[in-house]
């Protein structure tokens, strides 16, 4: 297996077991067994061999995050009026990345969603209010060049209409599909309320078609996803349209301090659906924005942010009922990542060396605003394949 000692810029995990409460037949041994030796052993360390290798440094769903601020953008000084967020995965055509996402341009920042209700047709309640979906392309990654608009806000009442945010895309059989958050109230009112729309192209440049229809719904009353449906995110895998998204339950305004949130599964045959969820949905118990890619024969997510499992690579074989992988830290906030076979539908995943996320300066209410960053990992089973960078 291949080691990733050289990422490590220090020691994650040190043995030093010289001696032992077990008396002799309990002993564990001084140096690092590879596979799970047949002793008894404390729940920790029985844990140990539950992971994909015992050692961090073995694990092919380890790493560590190297970020880089993106050349490009302008955000108006940082005086929160101008905000680029929630980026989607970037995708290569004909030799040029694109990335489309969430940009607030507002004559004031964002009030805050306490403080919703003051919101207006200009005034934005929280970040991503009053947005619209931008997109940009890069030769390398790391300079980009914002090209314009890709998905407007509709007219009222459409679905969208109030504010169109946190896009993903999906490419099949030649087509580009944009899925996205359509508000039609600001968001923070009641919670953060909203079902999933699309528009779709023949070309990443556009013009984009709105479909101007909610894609994928929020569940009925009383199920766990029943008031919002947000980072709609597509694979293809086992030649279907598997979106995970993100929901929050235990919500706004009864519970609002019960808050928690889980990810689910909407699978299609087409991309404009219908979208069936998965009858074990959540399928995630943590996470906060959605971040899935094909490894192996599987799907492989991080859970970043929110839950008991957050700061978490978890694996599922069969893209449903996912397992902790391994345990990360200083994990990209909204991460979108470069995941050549994201669409391809190979059976055969091989992971992600980089991708997209944001930083976000929420709860400094006067310059609330968020930028885009780079972020590089080692989650790649083909570090030497060019594809992959
Ligand atoms: C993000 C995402 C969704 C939420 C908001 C904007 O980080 O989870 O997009 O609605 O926050």
């Amino acid at each position: 297996m291949r080691t990733k000692a050289s990422l490590l810029s220090y020691a994650v995990f040190v043995v030093a077991v010289s001696g032992s409460c077990q008396g002799e037949d309990g002993v564990f041994p001084h140096k690092m067994p590879e596979s799970k030796p047949d002793i008894e052993m404390s729940s920790a360390m029985e844990r140990m061999f539950r992971y994909p290798a015992p050692r961090a440094q073995d694990n092919e769903l380890f790493s560590q995050f190297k970020y880089t601020p993106l050349e490009g953008f302008d955000y108006n000084g940082g005086d929160g009026t101008i905000s680029r967020r929630d980026p989607s995965r970037p995708i290569l055509v004909d030799g040029k990345y694109y990335v489309w996402y969430t940009r607030r341009h507002t004559p004031v920042p964002p009030i805050g969603s306490a403080h919703a209700n003051e919101a207006t047709d200009v005034i934005p309640s929280t970040d991503w209010d009053l947005c619209e979906i931008w997109y940009a392309t890069s030769q390398d990654g790391f300079t980009w060049e914002e090209q314009g608009i890709a998905v407007p806000r509709p007219a009222k009442p459409i679905p969208g209409w109030r504010s169109v945010a946190t896009p993903d895309i999906l490419v099949w059989k030649g087509k580009y599909y944009l899925y996205y958050q359509a508000f039609v109230e600001a968001s923070g009112l009641k919670g953060d309320w909203c079902p999933v729309s699309a528009s779709y192209a023949n070309s990443p440049d556009g013009p984009w078609t709105s479909t101007n229809k909610t894609i994928i719904h929020t569940g009925k009353k009383g199920d766990w996803d029943q008031d919002a449906i947000h980072d709609p995110h597509p694979v293809v895998y086992k030649g279907k349209i598997y979106t995970y998204y993100k929901a929050a339950y235990n919500k706004w305004p009864d519970i609002r301090d019960k808050y928690a949130v889980a990810h689910g599964l909407a699978i299609a045959d087409d991309p404009l659906g219908p979208f069936l969820k998965h009858s074990l949905n959540p399928v995630l118990n943590s996470g906060h924005e959605t971040t899935y890619f094909p490894f192996k024969e599987g799907i492989a997510t991080l859970a970043i942010k929110d839950g008991n499992e957050r700061c978490t690579i978890q694996y599922a074989k069969d893209g449903v009922n996912f397992e902790i992988a391994s345990v990360v830290e200083l994990t990209p906030i909204a991460a979108a990542p470069f995941a050549p076979d994201a669409f391809t539908n190979s059976g055969n995943g091989r992971g992600i060396t980089w991708g997209l996320c944001h930083f976000t300066n929420a709860g400094t209410r006067d310059k609330q605003h968020s930028i885009m960053a780079r972020f590089d990992c080692d989650l790649s089973l083909d570090v030497d394949d060019p594809t992959f960078k």
